[in-house]
């Protein structure tokens, strides 16, 4: 904790360690009252230091040093300096063994970082700097080690001892305690250790690996959710298979494990051999787990995993490089997913994250470069930048070079780092040298943070046949960044005859059998393109399959909106043709005085989608969700949220009287599927009825009520009863929703990621999340400030989710907020510093909420000790 400014650390000032980690040792002796941790490191100075001199210096936090030796001798109190977060040895020989021991205290480390303890079991979490929590040691991913970690603990308290790598030794000790030895052969950063000791069970599987080499798979939890790890286990057979066939990438140790934990501060975490995941992230079953939840399971397996080799095998030299491993790995599960399920779904899916919440960071006070030049905490880096526009900047080199090459990119990258620690320059360079191709200019997707802007306009020439784009590139000032460059943006295209039919892209006079579609490459500030032999007024789709994370400005008419929305062949714009047409519709009524008519040929189109059996059910399901509010809020200039709430209010009234018998006739179509299965289909129909549900609810339909009630008491998954559940708690039926609430409380209170689904469907629901509901369900017995997931779902949820709620005149969703960050900032500051984020963007709404939203970041800016986490966060928000 501290009140002073932290010092930032700058990427311009990057030097290699000046000493190496060969080998580390470690014994953990636990204990109730806390934890010995004895390490012995054999080191050497680095032949690539940049300064001379032979002063070591080791990290450390919230450490008691009991004793420290070099090659066996004790040092004295004045051979060494202890300054805090410092272990400074002033004269170290050129190779040497150092020992540490550490007294740490797990059962009191709120933080979640390091070694802590969670439900009873202990665990750990070092990413990024965690490691410097359980001993002195020179915490950067650039040090390499290969780790030996003997655990002992009461063996009737904690039988499960786990750690990175292979076991190879174990047995029992005095006093009823147990030690396991384990060995991991591959050098890593310290940030990849892990440590599990607890009373679990296991549930095995075993894969075969393409060279034929048998892995054991095991996932640990508490005996309670021994029935929820299949689907966990399943998808990580399938990504470890996956991997092999579309990235060549096979397992290296002989087992591979993950354990579920309730206290977590993020979703999950790829130690080597070693995962530890949130348990909301690993644990599911058909009537506890959305079909949300599944896919975002599937989803986590894999990227953990996958991080075996885009991360640990090659891991980042430093944590500016953080996208090295987050952007590359999130790419490949993304395309995992999308081979497992519906590859246009998992993109609008993907892309809807991005416009919403990426480029509103990436126009707002913490905007930064996907590879940062600088930062406060690194726990603060951890962001959508990072992950989604770095896994975008991915695709589109996949996309430059193809499937193939990209391919061949990677195997080189792989080989020829194997074993280092890297840059996103390096990532480049690979796939430039298996390519051939000069990404020179691609690079500045690195280094320049904001989200470029497309002006498009078009021209047609009748007599000539000619058909022309305009297109004009600008990339926004950010925080410490103007006058950035054009780059190079993939710019995907297509033009539709007025039969719907696409039309060769003739981009010269005597070319006639042009593609149906194109990438045009944008490297200049203002680029023009002519397609030739069109005899009518094509209509443009543009930025086919979100080809590149850029806003594209185009005047477009509602005609061509509807147009493309039942023709164009690229799934995603057809989709994304239908929020625009939305959002227009919406944001017209935004200003517009009451009584204002809504756009007829609006529900018409939803009419047809509604009733529409031969368009891909999932799409369908996807383009009847209206674009969020937060996603409304992104595209104005000043928002109101009010305002665009009651409009967006206001459209989906009026679609649900217009369409109600359309509604009730897809619910039925979409009605009693069978067994409860995760295709697609099964998927798309359960989001169908969900969706017609949740619509007749808001308009109170009778109808609707009985549906709901029933399928809430009949349900057979948690899609369905959740589903129910929300409708009914959204809808004007208060005693239904009461009742409703209740009994699924009752039922589920037991399983705490059922709980915190019941929290916040309340929290996101204008009806039942206002303010002092909200305060009411902070005091629920259920509600644990020491949970992350519970803060998540309560406060979180509100803040990020209830806008309307949130932003009530009067601020007062503004000072609960200030007010629940400043608590949690005592415990837990990585989790009060994502909480900060919706008041960051205060500049974003109109005056009188924006003054409001200033004065709540002043307020957390004023308290005493403010940890460095929010520090950074409040004041880079309220700097000019
Ligand atoms: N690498 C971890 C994130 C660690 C966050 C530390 N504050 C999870 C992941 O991206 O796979
Ligand atoms: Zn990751």
């Amino acid at each position: 904790m501290r009140t002073n400014q932290p010092q930032t650390i700058y990427l311009s000032e990057y030097q290699p360690p000046a000493y190496l980690v060969d080998h580390v040792n470690l014994r953990f002796e636990l204990f109730e009252d806390g934890a010995r941790v004895h390490s012995t490191l054999s080191m050497r100075r680095n032949p690539a230091a940049m300064q001379s001199g032979s002063t070591l210096e080791l990290d450390g936090d919230s450490l008691t040093l009991e004793s420290l030796a070099l090659n066996g001798q004790s040092l004295a109190s004045d051979e060494y300096r202890n300054e805090g977060d410092k272990l400074v040895i002033p004269t170290v020989p050129e190779a040497f063994e150092l020992t540490v021991v550490t007294w740490i205290e797990p059962q009191n480390n709120t933080r979640l970082e390091g070694l802590y303890k969670s439900s009873g079991m202990f665990c750990t979490q070092c990413e990024a700097e965690g490691f410097r929590c359980i001993t002195y040691y020179p915490d950067r991913p650039d040090v390499m080690a290969r780790f030996q970690t003997r655990v002992e603990a009461d063996k009737s308290a904690y039988p499960v001892l786990l750690s990175n790598g292979n076991p190879v030794e174990q047995g029992d000790l005095e006093n009823g305690r147990h030690f396991v030895t384990w060995e991991d052969p591959f050098p890593k950063p310290a940030y990849l250790f892990a440590l599990v000791a607890g009373d679990l069970v296991e549930k095995r599987d075993t894969f075969t690996t393409c060279s034929g080499r048998n892995i054991d798979l095991r996932i640990y939890v508490e005996a309670r959710n021994a029935r929820k790890c299949d689907y966990a286990m399943d998808a990580l057979k399938r990504s470890m298979r996956w991997d092999e066939e579309v990235y060549g990438r096979e397992y290296d140790l002989d087992i591979f494990m993950i354990v579920a934990v309730d206290d977590f501060n993020m979703g999950a975490m790829e130690n080597k051999g070693l995962n530890i995941f949130n348990s909301s992230c690993v644990l599911a079953s058909q009537d506890t787990a959305t079909d949300a939840a599944f896919q975002r399971i599937e989803a986590i397996v894999a990227h953990e995993y996958f991080h075996n080799w885009s991360g640990n095998r090659v891991t980042c030299r430093d944590w500016f490089q953080l996208s090295l491993k987050e952007g590359f790995t999130v790419f490949r599960d993304s395309q995992f997913s999308a081979d497992m399920g519906s590859p246009t779904v998992k993109r609008i899916e993907d892309v809807t994250l991005l416009r919403t919440a990426q480029f509103a960071e990436d126009a707002g006070p913490m905007a930064h470069p996907v590879r940062p030049a600088s930062y406060m905490e690194i726990s603060n880096f951890y962001t959508l930048t990072i992950y989604e526009k770095g896994a975008e900047v991915v695709r589109m080199i996949h996309n430059l070079l193809g499937a193939e090459l990209f391919r061949k990119g990677s195997d080189l990258y792989f080989d020829r780092h194997d074993g280092q620690a890297v840059t996103t320059d390096d990532f480049v360079k690979a796939m430039e040298d298996a390519s051939g191709r000069d990404l020179g200019q691609f690079r500045l997707w690195y280094e320049q943070a904001g989200t470029p802007v497309l002006a498009v306009s078009d021209h047609y020439d009748e007599v000539q046949g000619v058909y022309r784009l305009d297109i004009r590139q600008s990339v926004p000032d950010t925080p410490g960044q103007s006058g950035k460059k054009p780059q190079h943006i993939p710019f995907a295209i297509g033009l539709l005859d007025s039969e719907g039919q696409p039309l060769p892209l003739n981009m010269g006079a005597e070319d006639s059998n042009g593609p149906a579609e194109r990438v045009l490459e944008l490297t200049e500030t203002q680029h023009s393109f002519e397609f030739h032999g069109l005899k009518e007024r094509p209509v443009p789709s543009l930025l086919r399959d979100f080809s590149a994370p850029v806003r594209v400005h185009y005047p477009w008419t509602r005609e061509q909106l509807l147009f493309l929305m039942s023709h164009d062949p690229d799934g995603f714009n057809r989709w994304d043709a239908g929020q625009k047409l939305a959002v227009d519709v919406i944001q017209s009524l935004v200003d517009a005085p009451q009584g204002t008519e809504i756009e007829p040929r609006l529900v018409e189109a939803y009419r047809l989608l509604l009733n529409d059996t031969e368009l891909d059910q999932a799409l369908v399901a996807k383009m009847l969700l209206l674009p969020s509010e937060a996603y409304l809020i992104e595209l104005s200039e000043q928002a109101d949220v009010p305002a665009i709430h009651d409009a967006r209010e206001q459209v989906l009234t009026h679609l649900a009287q217009a369409l109600r018998d359309d509604l009730l006739a897809c619910y039925q179509r979409n009605a009693g599927q069978g067994d409860y299965q995760l295709t697609p289909g099964a998927i798309a129909r359960r989001s169908l009825r969900n969706t017609a549900l949740a619509w007749l609810l808001h308009i109170d339909d009778k109808q609707g009520r009985a549906l709901a009630v029933e399928q809430f008491e009949q349900a057979d998954n948690m899609t369905d009863r959740l589903g129910a559940l929300r409708a009914l708690v959204n809808s004007g039926f208060e005693s239904d929703r009461i009742r409703a609430l209740a009994e699924f409380f009752e039922r589920f209170q037991d399983d705490p990621q059922v709980v915190e689904l019941w929290f916040s469907v309340q929290a996101s629901s204008d009806r039942a999340g206002q303010l002092p509901q909200i305060q009411a369900l902070l005091e629920h017995p259920a509600f644990d400030w020491k949970n992350p997931n519970k803060v998540r779902s309560v406060v979180g949820v509100f803040a990020g989710q209830n806008l309307a709620a949130f932003h009530k005149p009067g601020g007062s969703g503004y000072r609960f907020l200030a007010d629940q960050v400043c608590r949690l900032d005592d415990s837990n500051p990585q989790i009060a510093a994502r909480l900060v984020s919706p008041l960051t963007r205060w500049k974003k709404f109109s005056p009188q909420y924006s003054s409001q939203m200033k004065t709540a970041l002043e307020r957390i800016r004023d308290k005493t000790e403010l940890s460095r986490d929010v520090y950074e966060v409040v004041h880079k928000s309220l700097a000019d």
